[in-house]
């Protein structure tokens, strides 16, 4: 089950590896793990990443870039429907495919669904990553990956590897990258050295706020929350030694009752949010940010396609 490392004077390696898995299985938190650093933003809601999201390992014989993906779940909106294309489209793309399987789930349709479409794409090998190992004892874990090794044969196709892993405890996430290393061509970086992330400053900043946001909200609301970064600005007549970036951001939701919720009492709610967003900026950008936040109605806007494009789906 397990592949040596390749010898330090062997070839470099580079390409890309995706994570897929059904919502909430823990595929950014693994992503984040293996980067050493936030690049996608996390929660237990499900269906928190909405768009790909890469992250870059550097190793002295390799670059491994990871692309998180959407959960992939039966849709119920036209959005539901794009985020699942885009998982196709991506996994059709990648060097090597992660199917993310949490430990202390029985697997289900959800993943039968996921292995079987997997089983189509017949070059392109596959790990399964039993994930949140720390939330199981050992036998469970045993269990599990019995489990998961008879998914891939019932599906049709061998696992290139399986990996138990806690991306929270840290358990055999550096191993994860020694198996996928080897699954990847032999190629140059294709990134920058020190390149963590290819996703642009606005939308990291959106999904900081949209992070905030989602926690503690419950029900359907999670879903119903977009973030749009309309303008970032220094602040003039500020000292060199002293900047400000101006930041103003829309909170969309999808109908007026949600409003409430969003805000809370006194706007008590909207600013904790603020607060909260504002410092994770701050140590993204390293610079003092005064975040401005409005919410607005974006009426069904996961349904509506021209919303949609608006929001940058
Ligand atoms: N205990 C434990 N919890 C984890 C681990 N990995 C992820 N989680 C938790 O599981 C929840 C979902 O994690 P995410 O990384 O957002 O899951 P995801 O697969 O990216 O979810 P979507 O983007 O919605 O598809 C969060 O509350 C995480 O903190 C782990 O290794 N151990
Ligand atoms: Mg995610």
């Amino acid at each position: 089950m397990s592949t040596a490392r390749p010898a330090a004077d062997g070839p470099h390696r580079s390409g890309f590896a995706c994570f897929v898995g059904r919502p909430n299985a823990g595929k950014s938190t693994l992503t984040n793990a293996l980067v050493g650093t936030k690049v996608a933003i996390t929660s237990n809601r499900p269906q928190t990443t909405r768009h790909t999201v890469r992250g870059i390992v550097h190793r002295p014989d390799a670059q491994l870039v990871l692309v998180d993906t959407p959960g992939l779940h039966k849709p119920r909106t036209l959005l539901g429907q794009r985020l699942n294309d885009v998982v196709r489209a991506t996994w059709a793309e990648v060097d090597v495919i992660g199917f993310c399987l949490p430990a202390n789930e029985k697997i289900g349709p959800g993943d039968r669904f996921i292995a079987n479409e997997l089983a189509q794409i017949k070059r392109t090998p596959k790990v399964a990553v039993v994930t949140k190992t720390d939330l199981v004892e050992r036998d469970g874990l045993a269990e599990q990956l019995i489990a998961v090794d008879r998914l891939g044969r019932e599906a049709g196709f061998e696992w290139a590897e399986i990996v138990p892993v806690s991306a929270v405890s840290g358990a055999q996430v550096s191993l994860l990258a020694d198996l996928l290393v080897p699954l990847l061509p032999e190629g140059p970086p294709l990134y920058p050295e020190g390149d963590l992330t290819d996703e642009p400053e606005q939308v990291m900043i959106a999904e900081l706020i949209r992070e905030a946001a989602l926690e503690g909200v419950r029900d359907e609301l999670p879903h119903s929350i977009a973030v749009v970064v309309e303008e970032m600005l220094p602040r003039e007549d500020r000292p060199a030694d002293r900047p400000l970036l101006d930041i103003h951001a829309y909170l969309y939701i999808e109908r007026p009752s949600q409003k409430g919720i969003v805000i809370g009492p006194k706007g008590q709610r909207l600013k904790n949010v603020g607060t909260t967003a504002r410092r994770h900026i701050e140590a993204l950008l390293g610079t003092p940010v005064f975040l401005d936040l409005h919410v607005k109605v974006a009426k069904d806007w996961q349904r509506d396609p021209k919303q949609l494009r608006r929001l940058g789906f």
